[in-house]
């Protein structure tokens, strides 16, 4: 078990210069994935009347906990946007898996908070439609999801 140990403070130096949290599951291979960005592309529709940002609570989502989602609406001036409908749809790219979908509420400042949950590890696509005073929005960021 000596080599074993070693190992481990092997990977817990690697995820700690990795920038990770260090924690117990630092030896999985899972840690070696954290340096890699969560959210890997971003594409905002033609036409969108707001701009979107999204974060996730755990930062780096998982399949089998629930994700709460942070994200923020302003109109294409930057001034926050408080009184939109705000809908997130949850979509895998290579595969249907199905209606996912659910609002997210206002929390004022422009930001909307709700909750979701990724049904499979891998990449998927965040779909956020805003609609407030008779304009949209829609943008698609897509999101890499750790089992
Ligand atoms: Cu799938």
């Amino acid at each position: 078990m000596g080599r074993m140990k070693h190992l481990l403070l092997v990977f817990c130096f690697l995820s700690l210069f990795a920038g990770c949290s260090g924690d117990k599951t630092a030896f999985s291979a899972k840690a070696t994935h954290s340096s890699q960005p969560v959210i890997l592309a971003t594409t905002v529709a033609p036409g969108s009347a707001f701009k979107m940002s999204v974060s996730f609570e755990p930062p780096q989502p998982v399949m089998s906990k629930k994700t709460t989602f942070h994200m923020t609406v302003t109109d294409l001036s930057g001034a926050p946007v408080n009184d939109a409908k705000v809908q997130a749809s949850l979509v895998m790219p290579l595969m249907d898996m199905g209606k996912n979908e659910f609002a997210l509420q206002p929390a004022g400042g422009g930001r909307y908070h709700g909750t979701g949950q990724f049904t499979m590890s891998g990449e998927w696509e965040v779909v956020l439609t805003a609609n407030a005073a008779g304009k949209s929005g829609k943008t698609t960021f897509n999101v890499r999801v750790e089992d």
